[in-house]
C-alpha cells in the first residue's frame, strides 16, 4: 500500500492495484484550487504509476461534491480551470470510477461524467444545478450529458436545475450502477463508498474492462435532436422571463449535436464565462449565500434552543389555518384555539380545505389526510394550550385584542412556553409587556398564504431571551421557512419598506403615469405582480382600514394620494369584488385595465392642480428603487435588519423580489450608491420630506462603500 499526499485536499492512496484518490474539502467538497489540483496531479500520478491499474474517486463526508467553488467566482481563475480537470480524468489511460455518496451537484456530477465509470449509493443524488446561479454547467456537463442521458432530456434537465436521486439517474444513463453500500455488520467508521467502489474496479480489472470515454459516444438523430432543442428553446423564451443562462445553455447543447467534442467543450467555455460576467450570476450568488447567512444571528452564538414538541395556534382565521397547516406539515401535534363553536368550525374548514385541495390534486391519499388531522386538536378553551411549548397567536390585528390574548396565555401556559404573536405591525414590547413574562414573548410574522410563503420575520422585542430567538430559528427550519430577524418597529422590515415604495407609486400615479404602466414597469423589472395587481390580489380593502386608521396620526405636511381610497368608496375592492385597479370579469383571475379608473385618476390629477407628465419604465423603476433602498437604509439604521442582506431576503422571499437581482441592497450596490442618491437629490427637489436621502446611505457614499461592505463587516 503506498501512501502519497499530493495536497491536504485531495489523498492518494493505492489498495492493491486501485489508486484512491479522495477528495476532502469540508464543509460540502467544493472544487476549490487545491482540490482541481489534487485531482489533476492524482491523475498524472496514477497514469506514471505502472502499479496502478485503475482510479477511484471518493470523497469524505456526506456529500460527494458540491460542485465548483462559488466563492471563487468575480476572483482571478486559478489553474487547472475545472473543464482542464475533467479532461484530464477523462483522458486517464487507466480505467477511473467514481463512486458517489451524498449529492454530486455541478462541477462535483461533472467530475464523475469525466470518469469512466459511475457508481452511486442508493441515498446519492446528482444534479447540475448551476442554472439557479445564473450559470450553466461549465466544466463539459453540457458536451458530456447529452451523450449519456439523450439531448432533450440532458437539455430539461440542466434547465430544470433540479437534482435527480441515484435510481433515476441510472435510469437516465447518468449511472452505470447503485450499490448499497450498508452491508450487515458495517461498522461505524466504514466507508461504503469507498468499499463499493473498490469492489467495483477490482470486478473492471478482472473483466478486463477498458477505457470508456463519454466523449467518444455519438449523438444519434442529429436532426431530430436539433428540432426538439429548438422547440424548447422557444418555450424557454417565453419561460424564463428575461434570464441570461437558461437560452446559454440550449446554445452549449446544441453544440454538442454539432460540433466535434473539443469544439464544443471550448463553446461551452465561452458561453459559461459570458455567464459569470453577467449580473445575474452575480444576483444570484448573492442571494445564495444572503439565504445560508440570515440564520447567523448573534443570539445563535449566545444560547441553545428551548425543546419545541407541541405547538399551539390561537386563532382560526387565514392566517392561523395557514400556519396550523405549516405546522402540521412539519409534523407536529397542534391545538387550535377560537372563542367560541362557530369560530372554531371556521377554523377547521379552513385547515380540512387545504388538504382537500391536495386530494382533489392528487397530492395526498384520504389516509395520509387522516393521519395528519390525527394531529389537530381543535379546542374552545385556553386549558388545552397548558402543555404545549410553543404558542403562535394570530387573532384580530388590534393591541387591545392581542395583549387581552396574552393575559390569558400567561395564566394557562407552563413556564418556559415561548408566547410568539403574528402580529404583522403592531408593539410587540406593549404585547410583552401586558404579560408576567416578557422574556419568552416573540414576534413570529408569517406571510400569506401561511402554509406556502417561504419567508418569516422573526421579530425579537428588547426584553425576549437569546434561548427563545433561537428556538424560533429552530422552528423555522423545521416548518421549512426562511427566517429573517428583525426589530420592533411598524411594519418591521418588509411591511414598513413596502409602505414607503408604494406611496412612490401612488406619487407616479398622481403625477401621470397609469396603474397599468406602473405594474408593468415593475414587472418589466422582473417582479411577478406590480404594486396595483397585489393590491387587488390581497383586497383593496386591507389598505383603506390601514389608511384610516392611520389618517389622525398623518404628518400632515406629507403628501396624501387618494386615488386608492376613491376606487375603495366605490366597493371596488380588487379581486375578491370583480374589479379594483383592473375589471376582472365573470371570476378572471388576470384583469384589464378599467377606463372609469383612468378616469378617477384624472379627476384627482385635475383636483390638485397636477398637469400629468410621462415616465418611461425606466423613470418609474428609479423612483420605485430609490424609495426602496432610502427606507431600506434607515431600516438599517435603526437596527430593525441587521445586514443588507436581510432585507434582500426579505424582499426574494416575502415580496416577489426578482432573484437575478439579488435583493433590493444588492441591486442598489449594482448600480451604485452614489447614482441611488443621486436620484433621491433629484426627486428630492419635488418633494424634499419623502424623497430626504437617508444619512447612512450618504455616509456610505461619502466613504466609498456599498452595502457589501456592511455584510462583510459581520460576518
Ligand atoms: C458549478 O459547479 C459550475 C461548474 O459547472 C463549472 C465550473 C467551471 N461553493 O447549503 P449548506 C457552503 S456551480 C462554496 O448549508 P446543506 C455554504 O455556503 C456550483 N461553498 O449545507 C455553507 O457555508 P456556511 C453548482 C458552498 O447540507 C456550507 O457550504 N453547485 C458551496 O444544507 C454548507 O452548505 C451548486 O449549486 C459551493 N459550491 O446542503 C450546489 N455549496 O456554513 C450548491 C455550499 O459558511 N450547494 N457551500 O454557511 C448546495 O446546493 C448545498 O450546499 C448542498 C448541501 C446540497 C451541497
Amino acid at each position: 500500500m503506498a501512501n502519497e499526499a499530493q495536497s491536504p485536499a485531495v489523498t492518494t492512496q493505492r489498495h492493491g492495484h486501485v489508486l484512491v484518490v479522495t477528495v476532502n474539502n469540508p464543509p460540502v467538497n467544493a472544487l476549490s484550487a487545491a482540490v482541481r489540483q489534487g485531482l489533476f496531479a492524482a491523475i498524472e500520478q496514477a497514469d506514471a504509476d505502472a502499479d496502478t491499474q485503475a482510479v477511484l474517486i471518493v470523497s469524505e463526508g456526506k456529500t460527494f461534491i458540491a460542485g465548483a467553488d462559488i466563492r471563487e467566482f468575480g476572483k482571478p481563475p486559478v489553474p487547472p480551470a475545472l473543464p482542464d480537470v475533467c479532461n484530464r480524468i477523462e483522458a486517464c489511460t487507466k480505467p477511473v470510477v467514481a463512486a458517489l455518496q451524498g449529492a454530486a451537484l455541478g462541477g462535483g456530477l461533472e467530475v464523475a461524467l469525466g470518469a469512466h465509470y459511475r457508481l452511486a449509493l442508493p441515498a446519492a443524488k446528482v444534479g447540475l444545478p448551476e442554472v439557479d446561479l445564473g450559470l450553466m454547467p461549465g466544466a463539459g456537463g453540457t458536451q458530456r450529458a447529452p451523450r449519456l442521458m439523450g439531448v432533450k432530456a440532458a437539455a430539461e434537465f440542466m434547465l430544470s436545475g433540479k437534482p435527480m436521486g441515484a435510481q433515476a439517474a441510472l435510469q437516465a444513463g447518468l449511472l452505470d450502477r447503485i450499490v448499497d453500500g450498508t452491508p450487515e455488520g458495517a461498522s461505524e467508521g466504514s466507508r461504503p463508498a469507498q468499499e463499493a467502489g473498490l469492489a467495483y474496479a477490482n470486478e473492471l480489472l478482472a473483466s478486463g474492462a477498458p477505457v470508456r470515454r463519454v466523449r467518444d459516444i455519438a449523438i444519434p438523430n442529429a436532426e431530430a435532436a436539433l428540432a426538439e432543442l429548438s422547440a424548447l428553446a422557444d418555450d424557454t423564451a417565453k419561460k424564463s422571463r428575461g434570464l441570461f443562462s437558461p437560452l446559454k445553455i440550449i446554445e452549449a447543447v446544441r453544440a454538442a449535436v454539432e460540433l466535434p467534442f473539443d469544439q464544443g467543450m471550448a463553446l461551452e467555455r465561452r458561453l459559461f464565462l459570458a455567464c459569470i460576467d453577467s449580473p445575474q450570476r452575480a444576483g444570484l450568488i448573492h442571494a445564495f449565500f444572503a439565504e445560508r447567512e440570515v440564520t447567523k444571528v448573534p443570539e445563535a452564538r449566545a444560547a441553545a434552543p428551548r425543546a419545541v414538541a407541541s405547538l399551539a395556534i390561537i386563532g382560526g382565521g387565514t392566517m392561523g389555518a395557514g400556519i396550523a397547516v405549516s405546522a402540521l406539515d412539519a409534523g407536529f401535534p397542534v391545538v387550535m384555539v377560537e372563542r367560541d363553536a362557530e369560530a372554531i368550525a371556521r377554523g377547521v374548514a379552513n385547515v380540512t380545505k387545504v388538504y382537500d385541495g391536495l386530494l382533489a390534486k392528487g397530492r395526498m391519499t384520504e389516509a395520509q389526510k387522516a393521519a395528519v388531522l390525527a394531529r389537530f386538536t381543535p379546542s374552545t378553551n385556553y386549558a388545552d394550550v397548558a402543555a404545549v411549548d410553543l404558542v403562535i397567536e394570530a387573532v384580530f390585528e388590534d393591541l387591545e385584542v392581542k395583549k387581552a390574548v396574552f393575559q390569558q396565555l400567561d395564566k394557562v401556559c407552563k413556564p418556559g412556553a415561548v408566547l410568539a404573536t403574528n402580529t404583522s405591525y403592531l408593539d410587540i414590547d406593549a404585547i410583552a409587556a401586558s404579560t408576567s413574562r416578557p422574556q419568552d414573548v416573540i414576534g413570529l410574522h408569517f406571510f400569506s398564504p401561511a402554509n406556502i410563503m417561504k419567508l418569516l420575520e422573526i421579530v425579537v422585542p428588547a426584553q425576549v431571551s437569546a434561548d427563545v430567538v433561537v428556538t424560533a430559528f429552530e422552528l423555522a427550519k423545521r416548518m421549512k421557512k426562511v427566517p429573517v430577524r428583525a426589530g420592533v418597529c411598524d411594519g418591521f422590515i418588509g411591511n414598513r419598506i413596502l409602505a414607503t415604495y408604494k406611496q412612490a407609486a401612488d406619487y407616479l400615479m398622481e403625477d401621470g403615469a397609469s396603474p397599468y404602466e406602473i405594474d408593468a414597469a415593475v414587472r418589466g423589472f422582473g417582479y411577478p405582480m406590480g404594486p396595483c395587481q397585489v393590491t387587488d390580489l390581497a383586497g383593496g380593502d386591507i389598505g383603506w382600514a390601514t389608511r384610516k386608521r392611520r389618517a389622525a396620526t398623518r404628518d400632515p405636511k406629507a403628501r396624501y394620494v387618494e386615488i386608492a381610497d376613491r376606487i375603495c368608496e366605490r366597493g371596488w375592492f380588487g379581486q375578491k369584488t370583480g374589479r379594483g385597479f383592473y375589471l376582472y370579469p365573470q371570476g378572471a383571475r388576470t384583469g384589464q385595465p378599467d377606463p372609469e379608473v383612468l378616469a378617477i385618476v384624472d379627476a384627482e390629477r385635475a383636483k390638485k392642480g397636477i398637469t400629468p407628465r410621462s415616465f418611461t419604465p425606466e423613470e418609474i423603476m428609479r423612483r420605485y428603487m430609490a424609495a426602496i433602498v432610502n427606507e431600506g437604509a434607515k431600516v438599517l439604521a435603526d437596527g430593525i435588519a441587521l445586514r443588507p442582506l436581510d432585507i434582500d431576503v426579505t424582499f426574494l422571499y416575502g415580496y416577489g423580489f426578482p432573484r437575478f437581482r439579488g435583493g433590493p441592497m444588492k441591486y442598489a450596490d449594482t448600480v451604485g450608491l452614489d447614482q441611488i442618491l443621486a436620484d433621491l437629490r433629484s426627486f428630492a427637489q419635488e418633494d424634499p420630506l419623502f424623497w430626504q436621502p437617508a444619512p447612512l446611505l450618504e455616509q456610505l457614499v461619502a466613504e466609498g462603500r456599498n452595502f457589501d461592505s456592511l455584510n462583510q463587516a459581520q460576518r
